[in-house]
């Protein structure tokens, strides 16, 4: 109680220094319209105001700065009406414009930027086209809500004006959909991906395997979609990505700074491809096709060649359009293989990737195995498997279940979503530090967090966003922000106020009880 008031005091008096130098009906908070919480803020009391003869500058002559700067225009068209012209000329003159430049300052690192705000114009700078990107984010989120709305708004499009340098904690910070319980589409997923880079996120792996379907084309085992791409969780028609899709896909991220993570589970979770190819079963008889939600009966037939030919063209088709370094081999819940056979398998099949150039990735059962020198253990649910992952020097990405994993329900009467590692309520999902959660796994072993989404019972986009909103927010300020920055008291106001916006996308999100909404 006592440590309440005191904050409360802090907090009106916050306000009061905060209203006496604000001008009346402007905007002047900065970082209360902020997730993730930049590295510094420094308001500076006054206002920049976008208008129809606003224009956007690249200081020097580079595609990609382009590229950001008319994403930028792109996302403030709808709602301003405005056409911002985005081009090189660099006559910096008339106010009201915003200025995009690269320079060299190794210190923001690939995603780091510096806003200056001044009631002239906007400098945003960055060390890389990605720092770019990600500091347009930031002065979306400084806009008036109503910018994210897809018509023409009546608003004065004003800007708190102030000094920002911002960076990421952590480089890897994602999320991943799991395609493969139920299927979702290229727009879902690229509402997803556009989702993802608001937030300032840069990974999204796609689990495109399960014991319930297969769900990317692989030119020489054309049968894996064909028959096993037919079904999904309780027997709806299911669905997959043809090449051609999948690397749209690709670009959709790439065009936001965001890394794909393609995902074939295996030994285990695997039945779509042992319907689809008896060869590929001990006994040479295919298995019926599957729409349950239980695991771990499922098993590749870890004895025979032709298993590894298997693996080694479906890794060699998926590597050849994945421009990221990583592939996701899985390799959990193989309760259907006998270890003997599961740690030469998975040994080998991360020779097989190494092969094709790519990094593996696996959930954390894949410390059992032989570990490539880079291979990456996801930490999901065993402790021990991924200190031992540490100790043979693989670093880890922190996915535990009981914090991250967005199927899982906010309390009991949640009415999508399973509840077998916790129930995950705003403050639980947001109030942990990956580099303390597992004792002897520290930051220096970590390269980033992921939040997935599986969907035994999610069936439709308004599903997904009532299960990842507002959590997916806590978890990317937990990727981006210092963890001495964060704290959920005051994570829940600025969460409040990003309620504008998700409904101006049209999110449906989970509305906690424990989030002082506004009115
Ligand atoms: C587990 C399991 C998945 C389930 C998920 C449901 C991992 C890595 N394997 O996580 O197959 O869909 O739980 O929460």
């Amino acid at each position: 109680m006592k440590g309440k008031n005191v904050s409360l005091l802090i907090l009106l008096a916050v306000s009061a220094i905060v209203s006496c130098t604000s001008k009346q009906g402007s905007p002047t908070e900065v970082l209360e319209n902020l997730i993730p919480k930049p590295v510094s803020v420094n308001s500076t009391g006054e206002v920049f105001v976008l208008a129809s003869t606003s224009n956007i500058y690249i200081a020097a002559e580079n595609s990609e700065a382009l590229k950001v700067g008319q994403y930028l225009a792109d996302k403030l068209k709808p709602a301003t009406g405005f056409a911002l012209a985005v081009t090189n000329n660099t006559d910096t003159a008339a106010p009201g414009n915003i200025h995009l430049s690269l320079l060299s300052d190794s210190t923001l690192g690939e995603e780091g930027y510096t806003l200056q705000i001044t009631k002239e114009k906007i400098n945003l700078s960055a060390h890389m086209p990605a720092g770019l990107f990600r500091g347009i984010q930031t002065i979306r989120q400084l806009l008036p809500a109503a910018i994210e709305q897809q018509t023409v708004q009546q608003s004065k499009w004003e800007i708190a004006t102030a000094s920002i340098t911002d960076y990421p904690t952590y480089a890897f910070r994602g999320s991943m959909l799991d395609v493969a319980r139920h299927f979702f589409g290229v727009a879902d997923v690229k509402k997803y991906i556009d989702l993802l880079a608001y937030y300032k996120m840069n990974v999204m792996h796609l689990h495109l395997s399960d014991d319930q379907g297969w769900r990317i084309e692989i030119k020489s085992w054309p049968n894996l979609t064909a028959h096993g791409g037919n079904t999904q969780v309780g027997g709806g028609n299911g669905g997959f990505y043809t090449q051609e899709q999948y690397k749209d896909i690709v670009q959709y991220a790439m065009d936001r700074y965001i890394t794909i993570i393609p995902e074939i589970d295996m030994p285990g979770h695997t039945n779509a491809a042992l319907a689809s190819y008896a060869e590929l079963n001990c006994n040479d008889t295919a298995t019926q096709l599957y729409s349950g939600i239980e695991v771990g009966f499922s098993t590749l037939c870890t004895q025979k060649d032709i298993t590894y030919k298997f693996v080694d063209d479906v890794i060699g088709e998926l590597a050849a359009i994945t421009p990221g370094p990583y592939l996701h081999i899985g390799g959990d819940e193989s309760h259907a293989t006998k270890i003997e056979d599961y740690i030469p398998f998975v040994s080998r099949v991360q020779e097989i990737v190494k092969a094709h150039g790519k990094q593996v990735i696996g959930w954390d059962e894949i410390a059992l195995s032989t570990m490539q020198p880079n291979s990456i253990a996801q930490y999901w649910a065993d402790a021990p498997n991924s200190k031992l992952a540490v100790s043979k020097g693989a670093k880890i990405i922190m996915s535990p279940a009981s914090k991250t994993y967005m199927d899982m329900q906010y309390d009991s009467t949640t009415r999508l979503g399973l509840h077998w590692a916790a129930y995950i309520e705003l403050d639980s999902a947001y109030s942990w530090n990956p580099a303390t959660l597992v004792d002897s796994i520290t930051k220096e072993n970590i390269v980033g967090i992921e939040a997935p989404l599986w969907t035994e019972t999610i069936t439709n986009m308004k599903h997904i966003e009532y299960m990842v909103f507002p959590r997916l927010l806590g978890y990317a300020e937990i990727g981006w922000s210092a963890q001495e920055g964060r704290n959920w008291e005051e994570y829940k106001l600025r969460l409040a106020k990003q309620a504008d916006r998700l409904k101006a996308m049209q999110i449906d999100y989970y509305p906690s009880a424990l989030v002082p909404w506004a009115k």
